[in-house]
């Protein structure tokens, strides 16, 4: 569903079937009217590889092939912070969840990451649970050979994949974590069967953006035009208030073990 953002501040009964939908499917489309930022952010990031300065990446076992995904450039790049905290984006996340949102995590793309399906909650978790969202903004317009995002509508509310529910133990060094990690992807390939749920490759144009719910499976498609870009920039979304933030990867909850996170170490800030 594309949201109005005009109508969502006016009319309360369309936020309510926009609330509806987003608790229902998983995600929602809306899109950031100020393009001049999205080409500000595209020609920073294009200056900033061309300065050839260091840029931190997600660590390699999260990669699925040779482009980068560029972790917190809202460190370095002004224009990447001003999209992560953009007032409509704010505005939105918080009409949804009735909390304020804390932005953290920023993930600039080049390219398609070509990633297996996964929810974003098994790598961010809060008790209670599912305060989380990721906020997926196209900076072009988004080509199916490029390896789009993909969605699966609905999925959100499966129920909540722990390393309990694979019965595996908390990783000791990378190599578990990446073992882990491949059982939980192949334990997603045997839900999508199972329950024959379907992928949706939403079509994303320059400046729409979507969210989309703790839990919801999302990935990208194959690259099939190999010299096609995708510029797109992701912000997660916890929100404020809550007992734990914490990551799934290193938790057991029959042992009561959580891999706690300080967010005040990661949170971007508003100001
Ligand atoms: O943009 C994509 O290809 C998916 C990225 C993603 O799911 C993530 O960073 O969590
Ligand atoms: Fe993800």
């Amino acid at each position: 569903m594309r949201v109005d953002l005009i109508k969502i501040k006016e009319d309360n009964d369309y936020l309510l079937e926009c609330k509806n939908y987003f608790h229902e499917n998983g995600y929602l489309i809306s899109n950031i009217k100020n393009i001049s930022l999205i080409n500000e952010i595209n020609e920073n990031i294009q200056n900033h590889l061309n300065s050839k300065r260091d840029i931190k990446t997600n660590p390699k076992i999260f990669h699925y092939n040779e482009s980068p995904r560029i972790v917190e450039m809202w460190k370095e790049i002004k224009s990447v912070k001003n999209l992560a905290i953009h007032q409509d984006i704010i505005y939105l996340l918080l009409s949804l969840y009735a909390k304020k949102p804390i932005p953290f995590s920023t993930i600039n793309f080049l390219k398609g990451t070509e990633q297996p399906l996964h929810s974003d909650y098994f790598h961010f978790a809060t008790k209670p649970d599912g305060y989380l969202a990721g906020v997926w903004v196209a900076l072009e317009d988004i080509h199916e050979d490029s390896g789009p995002l993909t969605i699966v509508p609905g999925s959100n509310n499966l129920p909540y994949v722990w390393l309990d529910t694979l019965g595996l133990e908390i990783p000791k060094n990378k190599n578990d974590i990446k073992n882990n990690y491949t059982k939980y992807e192949e334990y997603i390939k045997k839900i999508m069967i199972d329950k024959k749920l379907t992928v949706l490759t939403p079509k994303l144009k320059k400046g729409e953006f979507l969210i989309w719910s703790a839990n919801i499976l999302h990935g990208a498609g194959e690259i099939k035009n190999k010299n096609s870009t995708r510029f797109s920039q992701v912000t997660h979304y916890h929100f404020e208030g809550c007992e734990k933030y914490f990551n799934p990867l290193f938790t057991r909850l029959d042992q009561n073990k959580y891999g706690e996170r300080d967010l005040n170490a990661i949170r971007i800030p508003y100001g």
